[in-house]
């Protein structure tokens, strides 16, 4: 296993040096991050969501706990204010680590008002939601909590450690339900339990509601309404799963897309399958340091019009499907977005994207150290095809191919990666390889 003690100092060592620039910058004496409280189901009942620590706050340690409070001021060590106010209705939520404990001063109190008037008064910040007035300091001012975002954009070693570790958990889910779905008949919803047994995790600890779609479902974008029932005996059928796990509160974002059966609609879907996985490969190698992320996801449509000429489901020249919006219709979602303790972390879409990549999440130029996803897909999606179908682009799609792709609903392959100095390391193809 790896010595997270190591990597976890040198992570707040880094962190430490991004506050105190950001103190200085902003003219603070200290920044408070409060956990936040979990949020209420309903107004009308006593339960609550469970426990969602402030990114902030979870940046800088995997406490899944309410109510707790880190105090950065710049000292070498820094506070951490806990509540304990001896509930015995519930067990206190712990951190799958203990590494981060002696590596804070901490203070702990009986109630949240005493959590409150230990916080530091005068020129101070706070980051959070769910959390008490305080007099005399400013709740979440934009241009901190933008320059808080900021420092979350490049990963630590130590970060790449648990989304790495987060990815080996969530391959063996994956591989998992690709078993299942090779030998026998499972509901959306036995699949979806299957997942979390393999990868190990309670529905809560997900870092993402899992999408699990077979057949047409596949091409729901975010297929989370699980079909119970399963059919009596194997038949042709496509199986999306995007699915992650968490570790340290760092998620992994994954998806695969399989094809079963040997009629000509199942084989030409296992084709389209084989291709998006190809291409999102090639896409994979072709991260560089300094490139813009969004000539990647222009770039991702040039691939599939390429792929989808080959196959026969495009007609003509690739340029044009790019040009007509065809593979738009056909790829509606960015390529991939920022990763990290938030599942579509935060940093990587300072700026709006072209009007005709309107879903992209990360517009970012790609820097060492960012972690994202890489995840193209194509999906037979009636609303988004009807317009070509009724328009000048009729003659650029098989309309024959279309239909037979149809009851597969979609692929999308999905592999998180860290940028490197050369390239990029493929955190979901290393752990699948090892797996
Ligand atoms: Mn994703």
């Amino acid at each position: 296993m790896l010595d997270l003690g190591a990597l976890y100092d040198d992570h707040l060592a880094t962190l430490g040096r991004g506050y105190r620039e950001l103190l200085a910058t902003h003219q603070l004496d200290a920044i408070v991050l409060a956990a936040g409280q979990p949020a209420p189901r309903s107004r009308f009942d006593d339960q609550a969501w469970p426990t969602v620590t402030t990114p902030a706050f979870a940046h800088w340690l995997p406490l899944p706990e309410p109510d707790a409070f880190v105090i950065v001021d710049g000292s070498a060590s820094p506070r951490l204010i806990r509540v304990d106010t001896g509930d015995y209705w519930e067990s206190a939520p712990r951190a799958e680590s203990e590494v981060f404990w002696d590596r804070f001063t901490v203070i702990t109190v009986r109630d949240l008002a005493a959590a409150v008037a230990a916080l530091p008064r005068g020129r101070v910040a706070m980051i959070g939601e769910r959390v008490p007035d305080v007099d005399g300091v400013a709740l979440n001012p934009p241009a901190v909590v933008a320059a808080a975002e900021a420092l979350r954009t490049r990963k630590t070693a130590y970060e790449v450690a648990c989304l790495a570790e987060a990815t080996a958990r969530a391959v063996r889910g994956h591989r998992h339900v690709a078993r299942l779905f090779a030998a026998r008949e499972v509901s959306e919803l036995g699949l979806h339990l299957a997942y979390l047994t393999a990868s190990d995790q309670a529905e809560v600890d997900a870092p993402y509601q899992n999408i699990v779609a077979r057949g047409a479902h596949a091409a729901v974008l975010h297929h989370t309404q699980y079909d119970r029932r399963a059919a009596a005996s194997l038949i042709d059928d496509s199986l999306l799963v995007d699915a992650g796990a968490r570790y340290l509160g760092y998620g992994a974002d994954i998806t695969r897309t399989w094809a079963r059966g040997a009629g000509a609609g199942a084989t030409l879907f296992a084709a389209l399958v084989d291709e998006v996985d190809r291409l999102q490969q090639q896409l994979c190698r072709e991260v560089r340091a300094g490139a813009e992320y969004e000539a990647l996801h222009d770039r991702a449509h040039h691939l599939l019009a390429a792929a989808l000429v080959e196959l026969g489901i495009g007609k003509g020249d690739p340029a044009a499907l790019v040009e007509r919006g065809v593979t738009r219709a056909l790829f509606p979602h960015g390529l991939g977005h920022s990763l990290g303790v938030q599942v579509h972390d935060v940093g990587m879409r300072l700026r709006p994207p072209r009007a005709d990549n309107r879903f992209l999440r990360n517009t970012s130029t790609i820097a060492v150290d960012q972690v994202f996803t890489i995840e193209p897909g194509c999906y037979v999606i009636d609303a988004l095809l009807a317009p070509l179908a009724a328009d000048d682009r009729q003659p650029l799609l098989d309309w024959t191919a279309i239909a037979a792709l149809r009851p597969f609903g979609g692929v999308r392959i999905e592999d998180n990666v860290v940028v490197t100095a050369t390239g990029a390391r493929n955190l979901t193809r290393d752990a699948w390889g090892a797996a």
